[in-house]
């Protein structure tokens, strides 16, 4: 049986994050920034919404350019908090893992999973599973999603690009070529500036001409490895397997406060069996954090986090306490009552990992 792929991108991710929070912000260009902190308008993009992308905006521009495509256009200039669309990142990750055969994360906001058992190879099952969970994802976490399905995971990653925002494109394995033939080549993955450039000044411009490209001449230019890649991938042939990464890269618990609260010692006293409970997991699994979290959920379920990475992972409960305890103080200065509270442990390691590691630096 040969295999179906899928690639899930969520849209506009931490744009559309801020506006699940504030769907005021929804008819407004909204920016996500990095504030760099010297003037106000110091710092670049991360993202924004699709309203201000009509007036030009883009990933990683500067805020104060930025302004000014807006064109006097009122914008709303949202600080990232990264932490808050890992909370979310997680919950949609756990959606899609609950119904493939395999998932492998692929960044904050995006995911190859393989479906072919799942699906009995059936493309019809696949575009059905495809449609469950964008559905469930946006009815669970009001988020918009673009998914591509193919045979292999250079040809889902394509097309879940391919109609964005809130898009499905299924190509089965006849279409492949047809589908990926008129693109341009900048479209296959790993293709940056430079590479399209190269390819550019050999008269290489759609996904046809790479395919059909001579392999001297390829091989020419970018070395072999590179080569075979790019025409395997412009033929629509990859045989790289979705990867379930080693399990767990994060351990989170949440739990709901019997009151809306922002008292420390009741806050930290209900969080005490949640607390043992992933530290007890931790364990388990015999693995070393080296990144912690907290998290407070608001009455409008607005979501705050404040992290901390450490210098050394570990696995110290005691070490857990006191940061998880530390980072509630300060977030809970900042903010009102949280009605939810929760911790989130990152940048997990092997214990077995952690001891060569030290035997090496001694
Ligand atoms: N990101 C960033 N800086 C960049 C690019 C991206 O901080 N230069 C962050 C913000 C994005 C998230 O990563 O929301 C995911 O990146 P994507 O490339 O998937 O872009 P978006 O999700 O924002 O938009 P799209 O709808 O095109 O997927
Ligand atoms: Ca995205
Ligand atoms: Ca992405």
């Amino acid at each position: 049986m040969s295999r179906i792929v899928g690639h899930l991108d969520l849209d506009y991710f931490y744009a559309q994050v801020e506006e699940v929070e504030n769907p005021s912000l929804r008819d407004t260009p909204v920016l996500v920034c990095v504030f760099s902190g010297r003037t106000e308008e110091s710092g670049v993009v991360s993202t924004s919404n699709y309203k201000a992308r009509a007036y030009g905006v883009k990933s990683g521009m500067p805020i104060a350019l930025a302004k000014r495509r807006l064109n006097g256009v009122e914008g709303a200039f949202i600080r990232m908090d990264h932490g808050k669309y890992e909370v979310y990142s997680d919950r949609v990750m756990e959606i899609i893992r609950s119904r493939v055969d395999v998932l492998e994360q692929a960044g904050i906001d995006e995911a190859f999973f393989d479906i072919t058992k799942k699906t009995g190879g059936d493309y019809g099952a696949a575009t059905a599973l495809a449609l469950e969970l964008k559905d469930k994802i946006f009815r669970e976490e009001k988020l918009t999603s673009s998914v591509g399905i193919g045979p292999n995971k250079v040809v889902a990653k394509i097309a879940s690009d391919f109609k964005k925002p809130n898009g499905l494109t299924v190509v089965r394995t006849i279409e492949v070529l047809a589908f990926l033939s008129p693109l341009s080549i900048n479209r296959i993955y790993g293709v940056g500036p430079k590479t399209a450039k190269l390819l550019e000044e050999n008269d290489i411009m759609a996904v046809s001409d790479l395919a059909s490209a001579p392999a001297e001449r390829l091989e020419d230019l970018f070395g072999k490895k590179l080569a075979v890649y790019l025409h395997n991938a412009s033929n629509g042939v990859d045989e790289e397997p979705v990867i379930d990464r080693g399990g767990a890269s994060q351990l989170s618990r949440m739990i709901t406060l019997k009151h809306d609260t922002n008292d420390l010692d009741q806050i930290g006293a209900e969080l005490l069996p949640p607390l043992r409970d992933v530290h007890e997991k931790l364990v388990s699994k015999n693995l070393f954090f080296r990144n912690v979290s907290t998290i407070g959920i608001f009455k409008d379920l607005s979501i705050h986090t404040r992290s901390k990475t450490l210098e050394t992972p570990t696995n110290d409960y005691s070490v857990l306490e006191r940061e998880v305890r530390e980072l509630f103080a300060t977030l809970l200065r900042e903010v009102g009552d949280l009605r939810r509270a929760g911790v989130r442990l990152s940048e997990l390691q092997d214990m077995v990992d952690q001891r060569s590691l030290t035997e090496f630096a001694g």
